[in-house]
């Protein structure tokens, strides 16, 4: 078996964190979530990103980091941010997106994806959310209503052991 297929590359992010070597079965997820849009479900973030990194590499740690405020950043960063997004993006093996609080970069991030053929699979809390159509209405995109958080998680595993 090739070396490359052994150990996934180190992905590093904005923030400086490394992901580190995951077995040949990991895989690369982008998870979006809500920044600029309000950060009224970063925790919950938090644990989903910490969950999946037991046995796979999530390229965009930063977006459950609670010490960072949705404004925080020049704007000038804001190009750098949107081409390291998006390579990550184009690496992605998946997309996995928390969609509850309504964020304009997490829909483009959905629809860049589906542009590229990457699977995606959207999250929401239906109680909380009346999701938009331009993503129940859209057929490639795979959405998981949930009522309570523990209904995500065997639902990832699902996505992720496929
Ligand atoms: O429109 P929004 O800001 O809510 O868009 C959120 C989405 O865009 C997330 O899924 C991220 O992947 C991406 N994004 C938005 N802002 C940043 C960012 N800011 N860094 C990386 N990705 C971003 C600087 C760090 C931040 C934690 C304060």
């Amino acid at each position: 078996m090739p070396i490359q297929n052994i150990c996934c590359s180190f992905a590093e992010n904005p923030l400086g964190k490394r992901a580190g070597f995951h077995n040949v079965m990991s895989k690369k997820v982008y998870f979006a979530g809500s920044i600029r849009g309000g950060r009224q479900d970063a925790e919950l973030y938090k644990r989903i990103i910490e969950y999946i990194q037991r046995n796979h590499v999530v390229l965009t740690e930063h977006v459950g980091d609670l010490s960072k405020s949705k404004t925080e950043g020049l704007k000038d960063r804001d190009v750098a941010i949107y081409e390291q997004d998006t390579a990550w993006l184009r690496e992605a093996d998946v997309v996995i997106a928390e969609c509850t609080t309504p964020s304009l970069g997490v829909g483009y991030e959905l629809a860049y994806a589906e542009a590229r053929g990457i699977p995606v699979h959207i999250f929401y809390n239906k109680p909380r959310t009346n999701l938009s159509a331009m993503l129940t209405g859209d057929k490639y995109f795979e959405i998981h209503p949930y009522t309570a958080e523990e209904e995500i998680y065997p639902v990832i595993d699902f996505i992720l052991n496929q």
